[in-house]
């Protein structure tokens, strides 16, 4: 078990307890070319927690919403809302204001820290919600060149920060679900400690030694764990990218000799090439592979050039992390592996029971952290009998590992972003040329599945390649970029049941 005290804060956990603990002048973060000690985040943390109390008047419990790309400013404008006792909402830059307003009115934020090169959505959001009334820019450059920096910049570096419990929310974790109507999972301070001082210790071994590179964002629950609170944890060092294209993450892991990366399959196999261009990946003791399942050819061209595994993982927001995972010692090709410490894991069937082994069902789990969604009825979907029903349809082997066979619902994962179809749909239809529409996961080499739209369209218009790249350019102006359709189809009518419901499946054959 985990035995923390009653009273934890993790924004204080991750930055003066480290201080405390002697890592002091060790570099905690580096980014937009900058390097900055644990000494120099916790007290960044605390000027900023200052600024937020004092001069914003965050209170205990009110959540916060913070708008950034990775870099140091998000994450410590992430810790410090912490230790003023806030319950943080990250969120990904490339949000629209419609996106950034649903997520505001299901959490009820009130305040929102945004890096000023994105302030126009935020401030579009802003203006026609109910709940939010404090927008404040940070300089996610570092420069300290914002409202929220020069705020904090006359203020102490000391901060007697909130004594929340280790059972009191710190992190809404936003997943958008099958039908675009964003879910909230809470996550308590405790939660943070237990992905880290779990897998992160267990599987990876993580030692102050190490540096962390990675792809996912922060504001998905996949990047705070291994972008931050993995690398915090343990006095280690964790390089952010704004911009974590497989080329930029090689010339990180090249210049800082990076030990442990997290990514998804795409990003390595970018990577494998590279290697075939000389590029310099050695330094890497530990590869994580997550988000999509990871081919065994992948897998298989890793092991036979570095002569190590990938690490192979499988997690969901609603869990906090990774809770199924292969190890370095215990790996298998086109295999998740085995639980983490701590989680169990079965296959059942539609009436809950357990699938014979070999066979396949859907994947429950059980352990320290769980869904917890924020009033929604979803919930009882999700957890059942004090287990944790994920979307994904798994076979356990007779030696107890677990295989992926396949996703259960209308999400597309491409590229390591999950896709809801529906929400591209709604923007296909707000154009005018666009009658009916259905949109569904493509499988592809490179992204492992890309958004294919089907459309009906309205009379007067003609499919022609303009009005692919306009409806492209459309979804594109609607919501964020990477959910655009790359692929668009014209059809006379779509497949429908005699009740009128569209057959998606039909369209993906
Ligand atoms: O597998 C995932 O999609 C995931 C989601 C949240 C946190 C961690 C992971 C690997």
């Amino acid at each position: 078990g985990f035995d923390y005290p009653e009273r934890l804060n993790i924004g204080v956990e991750l930055t003066d307890a480290m201080v405390e603990r002697g890592h002091g002048d060790r570099v905690a973060l580096i980014g937009n070319g900058r390097r900055r000690t644990y000494k120099e985040l916790a007290d960044w943390t605390n000027r900023l927690a200052h600024a937020m109390v004092t001069d914003l008047g965050v209170k205990p419990g009110n959540r916060v919403l913070i708008r950034s790309a990775n870099n140091p400013a998000m994450v410590a404008a992430w810790l410090a809302a912490t230790k003023a006792g806030a319950v943080v909402v990250n969120t990904m830059p490339l949000l629209r204001a419609g996106e950034l307003a649903k997520i505001v009115d299901k959490a009820e934020i009130a305040f929102a820290l945004c890096d000023t090169r994105l302030m126009d959505e935020m401030t579009t959001c802003a203006k026609s919600s109910a709940f939010l009334e404090t927008v404040v820019g940070f300089d996610g450059t570092s420069n300290h060149d914002a409202e929220l920096d020069r705020l904090a910049l006359e203020k102490p570096v000391t901060f007697d920060a909130v004594p929340t419990g280790r059972d009191d929310v710190a992190l809404l974790g936003f997943t958008s679900g099958t039908t675009g109507a964003p879910k909230a999972t809470m996550h308590f301070h405790r939660d943070i400690l237990v992905i880290a001082d779990g897998y992160a210790r267990e599987v990876l071994n993580v030692t102050p030694d190490d540096v962390f590179v990675g792809s996912p964002p922060l504001a998905f629950t996949f990047g705070l764990g291994g972008l931050a609170v993995f690398p915090l944890r343990f006095g280690a060092a964790a390089t952010l990218l704004e911009n974590a294209s497989p080329p930029n993450m090689i010339e990180i892991i090249e210049q800082f000799r990076a030990t442990i990366s997290f990514t998804a399959p795409t990003a390595y196999r970018v990577m494998l090439r590279a290697m075939d261009e000389g590029a310099d990946l050695s330094s890497l003791r530990a590869a994580v592979s997550a988000g999509e399942t990871l081919p065994a050819p992948v897998y298989e061209e890793w092991m036979q050039k570095t002569g190590k595994p990938m690490l192979d993982g499988i997690g969901a927001t609603e869990m906090l992390h990774i809770f199924i995972t292969n190890r370095f010692d215990d790996h298998r090709p086109a295999c998740t592996g085995r639980p983490v410490t701590g989680y169990e894991a079965r296959v059942i069937g539609e009436d809950g029971t357990e699938r014979p082994r070999g066979e396949v069902g859907r994947l429950a789990v059980r352990g320290p952290t769980g869904c917890r969604y924020l009033a929604d009825d979803r919930q009882t979907d999700y957890v059942f009998n004090g287990w944790n029903i994920t979307g994904d349809a798994f076979v356990m082997d007779a030696d107890g590992y677990l295989h992926f066979a396949a996703r259960n619902d209308d999400m597309i994962v491409s590229s390591g972003y999950n896709i809801a179809g529906p929400e591209v749909e709604a923007a296909l239809l707000s154009h005018p040329a666009v009658a009916e529409c259905a949109v569904v996961g493509q499988p592809d080499e490179d992204r492992g599945a890309i958004v294919a739209a089907h459309v009906v369209l309205a009379e007067g218009h003609s499919g022609d390649d303009a009005l692919v790249t306009a409806l492209q350019e459309h979804v594109k102006a609607a919501i964020a970029p990477y959910k655009y359709p790359r692929s668009i189809r014209f059809l006379d009518a779509l497949p429908k049941t005699e009740t009128g419901k569209i057959q998606r499946f039909r369209l993906k054959d």
